[in-house]
């Protein structure tokens, strides 16, 4: 377009282009099914069936430079602790999540599942002498339940790390990558001059850290040991973030029965009835699951064997054992909760540029 520019005092910026000449590099049909500069918000599926025009409004793309400032902030933070960033497959023989949410795929004349997670193989690389991993992948979960929570297929942050005595080493470094991510997540919006960067909230390490049953009692129902519905991590975020004034925390200290499919997690010497591992929770929400891992073959077979699954089936990641395996442990999480919990979103769905669900493969 040309044009000569002229001073406005209805103009945002004071100037307006007058245009002299201009020319049509591409047609928009007519009408558009969602307005681009509309107000009032159109239905959710309505934005996500017509998603192009959605991401054209600045408040969405505002998410997704949120989104990308994310991922710089993590890469940073890795790289800057001695984190090697690997890719692992995602076409798999066998999961390691249980069976329920596995997506089988035909290859070629045999059945292949999508990865749930990258477990197996940031294990077994562990045993390659790689010590620090992370990992920024797609993750493949068939859920057949329809929440705000929970996507088919969602970018999980692995990391992984040897030598560690204790899943608190592990805690220690998520939290940091957390609260490092954060901070350099917010220089760059600011630089952008993105809105997210003055909400952003400041993780301030070490987060809390609550026993699993203490969570349990804090519900009143000591003892139930079972995983925590949606309703009860919301009802006990509330309680959590009262007491601790921080909405970063970490449940510890699981009993073996609510990480029963977890075959790969170590039991304590002391407490066999509970395992090493915990989940990093903000405000009511999951954000990462990890822990230590068993690394001592002969009690993980037995363990493999308890969760129904035919070791014969994981050779592979077995043999990875038997050479020499040091003790290690990591955690995977949810990139996808962590842009939605940021950017106060109501709804996964809006993290994802183009998302899956139970019912939607298009656009
Ligand atoms: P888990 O199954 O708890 O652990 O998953 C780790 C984190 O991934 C995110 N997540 C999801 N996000 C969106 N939609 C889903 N359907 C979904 N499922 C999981 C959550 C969750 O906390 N292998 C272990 C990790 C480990 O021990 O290292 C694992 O996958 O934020």
């Amino acid at each position: 377009m040309d044009g000569t520019v002229q001073a406005s005092p209805k103009a945002q910026r004071g100037v307006e282009l007058i245009p002299t000449r201009a020319e049509v590099l591409s047609v928009a049909g007519v009408p558009l099914p969602l307005g681009v500069a509309d107000k009032v918000g159109a239905e959710l599926d309505t934005r996500l069936n017509h998603r192009v025009l959605d991401l054209r409004k600045p408040a969405v793309r505002a998410i997704f430079e949120l989104r990308t400032a994310i991922l710089e902030g993590l890469r940073e933070s890795f790289l800057s602790r001695g984190f090697l960033e690997v890719e692992t497959p995602k076409l798999l023989r066998q999961g390691a999540e249980g069976g329920a949410t596995m997506f089988a795929v035909d290859y070629f004349d045999s059945a292949a599942y999508l990865a749930q997670s990258p477990q197996l193989y940031k294990q077994m690389l562990m045993s390659a002498g790689f010590e620090r991993v992370f990992e920024i992948a797609p993750a493949f979960r068939a859920e057949p339940s329809d929440t705000v929570r929970h996507l088919t297929e969602f970018s999980s942050v692995d990391g992984e790390i040897a030598y560690i005595e204790s899943a608190e080493d592990v805690r220690q470094v998520l939290e940091l990558v957390v609260a490092d991510t954060i901070a350099t997540a917010r220089t760059r919006l600011e630089r952008w001059g993105n809105p997210y960067a003055e909400k952003l909230p400041v993780a301030h390490p070490p987060f809390p850290r609550i026993p699993f049953t203490e969570c349990e009692e804090l519900l009143g129902r000591p003892g139930a040991e079972r995983d925590l519905a949606t309703e009860d991590e919301k009802r006990l975020g509330e309680v959590l973030v009262d007491r601790f004034g921080n909405p970063f925390y970490f449940l510890v200290d699981f009993p073996t029965s609510v990480k029963v499919s977890t075959f790969y997690a170590h039991r304590f010497d002391d407490r066999p009835q509970f395992v090493d591992y915990f989940d990093l929770d903000y405000r009511g929400l999951e954000l990462a699951s990890g822990g230590r891992r068993e690394h001592r073959l002969e009690p993980l077979t037995a363990n493999i064997r308890a969760a129904g699954v035919d070791p014969a089936s994981l050779e592979g990641y077995l043999e990875a054992f038997r050479f020499g395996m040091p003790p290690h442990g990591g955690w995977g999480f949810g990139l996808d909760r962590f842009v939605t919990v940021l950017a106060d979103l109501p709804n996964i769905r809006e993290s994802r540029l183009f998302p899956r669900d139970r019912y939607r493969l298009t656009p």
